[in-house]
């Protein structure tokens, strides 16, 4: 092909080039290409000697004409594209923004909320103490044996190195349940009592599906003149029934609790095979949800109440037992994974 050709299609390559650019880096590859010090321009006009001498005057005012040319075009190019207006205002302010991810209650605290509630609704209030308790409000005055297996080392933790300043020698330690906050309101108050008493429990527990050492406990506690058994029942069926509706029912089985006399465990009937029996309810047909039982009698001296003139009932329940059960979820160690994609479905 003659010199002069190919100078022309070169050019018209390279303005194409120029043309279609969006940004500075694809100018300066052009740049390159064509212009730079091996440039396919600046290739031909290197060459010139080698050409005929009677082509070399035409090529060489062409491809100086053109490089110039060239030159021209890319300069052009780079301050068009510099007074191009930022991207940011290309945008439609009339589309639906970008929904923000918003926080919410953990489902922990969103079942506590909903327990507060209720009982709220029974005219109960909600109690709140320490977590580091002393071995006297954790285990004494809910009538403990000194050698009962929740007190060993096994299962409590234990602060190393401290001492009730109150009771010498005694431990102190992380609260095992929720329990120690009613004895300190009994201490304070008269009856009649109705309070919730809602919060962490710690114990020694590997964790496993349905164990963690860090869990939340919800408690409740009413003492007045001639409460009964029979009160007890019916304010856990009135609450099992707001949390896990209507349709459900409770039974209660006899059982045995230090700090009450008579104890009994609740069951609430399976919502998923409403009773027939499946896998998640082991095909009994019931869930073990709460314990519950009369405050026994020792409980109520050690919080300076009169046994004669007072009675009282007491109940506790896991909360996050609770979640696993309602949601019917394979492993309570989920709750504190803090997997986003889990947490955000509640
Ligand atoms: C006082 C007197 C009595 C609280 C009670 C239970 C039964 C109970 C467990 C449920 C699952 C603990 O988290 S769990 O492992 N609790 O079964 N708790 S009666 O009784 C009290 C509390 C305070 C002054």
């Amino acid at each position: 092909m003659p010199a002069v050709d190919k100078l022309n299609n070169l050019y018209r390559q390279a303005e194409k080039a120029v043309d279609k650019a969006v940004d500075k880096e694809q100018i300066e590859q052009i740049r390159v290409k064509y212009l730079g010090r091996k440039g396919e321009i600046t290739s031909i006009l290197r060459g010139l000697s080698d050409l005929d001498p009677k082509e070399r005057p035409a090529v060489g005012k062409l491809a100086n004409e053109l490089k110039n040319k060239l030159e021209a075009a890319i300069n052009d190019k780079l301050k068009s594209l510099k007074a191009k207006p930022p991207a940011i205002e290309a945008l439609d302010v009339s589309l639906p923004g970008k929904k923000p991810n918003y926080g919410k209650k953990h489902l922990v605290t969103q079942i506590i909320d909903e327990a507060i509630q209720i009982f709220l609704g029974l005219g109960y209030r909600v109690a709140e103490g320490p977590e580091v308790e002393t071995d006297f409000y954790n285990f004494t005055a809910l009538n403990t044996p000194e050698d009962h297996p929740a007190r060993s080392l096994q299962d409590t933790f234990y602060i190393r190195g401290l001492t009730d300043p109150d009771r010498e020698g005694e431990p102190v330690l992380l609260r095992t349940h929720t329990s120690p906050v009613q004895i300190r309101v009994m201490e304070k108050q008269k009856p009649p009592i109705y309070i919730l008493a809602p919060g962490k429990a710690y114990r020694r527990d590997v964790a496993d599906p349905s164990h963690v050492p860090m869990f939340h406990q919800i408690e409740g506690l009413a003492i007045d003149k001639k409460i009964t058994f029979g009160d007890l029942r019916g304010t856990l069926e009135i609450f099992v029934k707001e949390l896990f509706g209507e349709d459900r029912a409770i039974r209660m089985r006899p059982h045995y609790f230090p700090f009450t006399e008579p104890s009994a465990e609740v069951d609430v009937s399976c919502g998923l095979c409403k009773g027939s029996g499946c896998r998640l309810c082991s095909g009994t047909g019931w869930l073990e949800i709460l314990g519950c039982g009369m405050v026994d009698p020792n409980v109520l001296k050690y919080g300076g109440i009169d046994s004669d003139m007072y009675t009282g009932f007491a109940f506790g329940m896991g909360v996050e037992r609770v979640a696993v059960l309602k949601y019917g979820l394979d492993d309570i160690r989920m709750l504190y994974d803090n997997d986003q994609r889990f947490l955000e479905q509640f």
